[in-house]
């Protein structure tokens, strides 16, 4: 059965040499070796074929090359190759390749900078008529920028303004009222708060228009799935993309909550969204990708995500998650959306641990704060 091995250091690399059976070995090799068994040589050949470096020796061979390149490697050999053998072989070494935690990868915005080394808040600021007591529009905006100083002086790294409610069974918005409600907001956002503001929105018409109101971050539930111009229209504004997985649309997204293998089947319809994005030609270090907790999955099956969440580190993207008062949390704890602080930093906790670079929250002071111990922890550990 294959074995992973990390090579960090000259000793990593001289055991895996010895492990295989080389006479020669080399002390420089880094990044991760799958140790494979000699027969059948058909995974070493499939291998080599995808452009990843095959070294033989008596004992074993070594497959080298970053986590991600193996597992997706291993992945389209699994798929393809008939050998009964070399297929359970390349089936083992993506299962073990997808539970490493891939390295994770900086999201770059068109002007500001994130930060790097911990985990990042992306503050939710709704701007929809059930998220403020509605006094007139220009009450409702004002009441939503303080909000949104107030979630930037608590320590967010992003502001998310969204003009559309995409709960489940949310009816659709026409994008002017969608724009009336979040252009105000984040014109007054951007002159005023100190950090990058994101729309959340799948519309191109509403994301060309916050993208000149100076949102650096396009998020797109459905994935560019929804409007065809969308893609290009971020290529255009030159705005990062959230690329969220979802199936569906809101009004009936439950309903195509079934999966035979949720992670392969996530894992493929979010390169499928990455794909539609590039051919659009939004660079790859813009976009971030999400798994859409609560969007066309069932309480299930957004908990095992969250357990198996790094396995979607493979895809090479950092990964944003929200779990913030979701109803699968609820479903938990017995308490209606505004009191689900302590199950939203708990669930914080957890996507961070497996993987999250940005966590999409409503509650930023209480999140950072959990956040400190999950990445004192995870720096603990290199
Ligand atoms: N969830 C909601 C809205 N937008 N965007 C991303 N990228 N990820 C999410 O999980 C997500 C989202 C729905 O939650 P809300 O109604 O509390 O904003």
């Amino acid at each position: 059965m294959p074995r992973l091995i990390e090579l960090q250091r000259e000793s990593d690399s001289l055991a895996a040499c010895a492990a295989a059976g080389r006479q020669v070995r080399d002390p420089n090799l880094r990044g991760w070796a799958a140790l494979l068994p000699l027969r059948p040589a058909l995974l070493q050949e499939g291998l080599r074929q995808s452009g990843i470096p095959v070294l033989r020796g008596e004992k074993g061979a070594l497959a080298l090359g970053s986590i991600s390149q193996l597992w997706s490697a291993a992945r389209s050999l699994a798929d393809a190759v008939e050998d009964g053998g070399a297929r359970a072989l390349a089936t083992e070494l993506a299962r073990r390749a997808g539970n490493v935690e891939a390295p994770q990868q900086p999201w770059l915005l068109p002007r500001s900078r994130l930060p790097e080394g911990r985990v990042l808040v992306m503050a939710v600021l709704n701007v929809t008529p059930d998220s403020f007591s509605d006094g007139g529009s220009f009450a409702v905006a004002d009441a939503a920028v303080e909000h949104g100083l107030r979630l930037a002086a608590e320590g967010a790294d992003l502001i998310d303004v969204g003009g559309e409610s995409t709960r489940p069974g949310a009816q659709p918005v026409p994008a002017d009222e969608e724009l009336r409600r979040a252009l105000p907001v984040i014109r007054e956002l951007v002159r005023r708060a100190k950090v990058p503001i994101s729309i959340d929105t799948t519309k191109a018409e509403v994301a060309r228009a916050a993208m000149e109101a100076g949102a650096e971050v396009v998020n797109d539930v459905s994935g560019l799935r929804r409007d065809p111009e969308m893609g290009t229209a971020v290529a255009r504004g030159g705005a990062a993309l959230c690329l969220m997985h979802s199936r569906g649309e809101p009004r009936d997204m439950q309903q195509h909550a079934a999966y035979a293998d949720l992670l392969g089947e996530m894992q493929d319809e979010l390169l499928e969204g990455l794909r539609r994005a590039r051919e659009a030609g939004v660079p790859e270090e813009r976009i971030a990708l999400d798994p859409g907790l609560g969007f066309a999955k069932t309480a299930e099956h957004n908990l095992l995500l969250m357990r198996r969440l790094r396995e979607l580190t493979q895809l090479g993207r950092p990964l944003l998650a929200g779990a913030s008062r979701k109803s699968f949390l609820g479903r938990l704890s017995g308490k209606i959306a505004p009191e689900r602080l302590t199950g939203s930093v708990a669930a914080a906790a957890v996507l961070a641990l497996n993987g999250a670079s940005i966590l999409r929250v409503h509650d930023v002071a209480a999140t950072r704060e959990a956040l400190a111990v999950v990445d004192a922890v995870r720096s603990s550990a290199s």
